[in-house]
């Protein structure tokens, strides 16, 4: 019999244990009844998939000014500034974190009413950039980011307390079926996957370049992907995937000739602040995860 040790006041304790474990999740999916620009039908849509894709939310001008600056972003990134991670065993680049500080420009977006309005009556109550990034997924070179629940990730290693966050991803350039779109089995948010092992010390460098760690087993995926199948929303630059942070997702590596530029912004309500980390580790810097809660307002507002 394995020792389980674990905190047994964490309901959604994980790597805790050499035995993987399929449990319900404990929080609501939506808070309901609060207005706001989706309709009844894509508010449960959203509750029934645990994600909404709405195609070309933004226009290609607004795109364009976008990837001007992610690709600036990369160019001048400072060589003393954390944040910048390349694909594994190259030097090529995987992703940007934590624009939200670094850029106007990507501010702006992340406090676009079209963004904030939705997301806010998703949760509910006033949300802050969590975490932002932009995946690069470049043609030919861009790997895989292998299946994963986002929460599991936060709660353990950030001390994300409850799943009352909602990632959004704009596709800065077409989603299409060779270039490694992003991949959610429908669903999958509504249970939680413990996962075996034990985090490694300062995992994050290198789980955002391949993730061994908090990642499920094969058994778990397939009994969700036998359940409900995977879904790959596809479509043009300005199109916009909103996925509950218990979404089970990924993409596969990009053999494309087109880049797959995604910029991400994670939304964690205010009530939901992190506390300690659930695991034996230090917190994660704050490039990867605000400690410090600063409310959206919407530049509608
Ligand atoms: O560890 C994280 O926070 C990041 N890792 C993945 C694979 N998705 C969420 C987030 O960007
Ligand atoms: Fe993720």
């Amino acid at each position: 019999m394995t020792a389980t040790i674990y905190r047994t006041d964490d309901p959604y304790h994980s790597r805790t244990s050499s035995q993987w474990e399929r449990v319900s999740r404990i929080d609501p999916i939506v808070s309901e009844g609060i207005s706001g620009p989706l309709s009844p039908t894509e508010v449960d849509q959203y509750k029934r998939d645990g994600f909404l894709f709405e195609s070309g939310l933004f226009s290609q001008n607004e795109v364009n000014e976008l990837l001007t600056e992610a690709r600036s972003l990369v160019a001048n990134w400072p060589v003393n500034r954390s944040g910048i991670v390349k694909e594994p065993e190259s030097e090529t680049v995987r992703s940007i974190f934590r624009m939200h500080r670094y850029s106007r420009v990507f501010q702006q977006l992340f406090q676009d009413s079209r963004l904030l309005d939705r997301v806010r009556q998703l949760l509910g109550e006033d949300v802050y950039v969590l975490q932002s990034r932009v995946n690069y997924k470049p043609a030919f070179e861009g790997k895989e980011f292998y299946w994963h629940s986002d929460f599991e990730t936060w709660h353990v290693e950030d001390g994300m307390p409850r799943m009352r966050a909602i990632s959004v991803s704009l596709l800065l350039t077409e989603s299409h079926e060779f270039n490694g779109p992003l991949m959610l089995i429908p669903g999958s948010h509504k249970d939680y996957i413990r996962c075996i092992g034990e985090t490694p010390e300062n995992h994050y460098e290198s789980s955002l370049r391949r993730q061994e760690y908090g990642v499920p087993s094969a058994e778990a995926l397939e009994e969700m992907i036998a359940e409900n199948g995977i879904v790959a929303p596809k479509g043009p630059a300005g199109s916009v995937i909103f996925f509950e942070c218990n979404t089970m997702h990924g993409s596969a590596g990009n053999l494309s000739s087109t880049p797959r530029n995604n910029v991400f912004a994670v939304y964690n309500a205010v009530s939901n602040g992190l506390v300690d980390p659930f695991c034996d580790c230090p917190p994660r810097p704050d490039y990867l995860a605000e400690r410090k809660i600063t409310p959206l307002k919407s530049n509608r507002d």
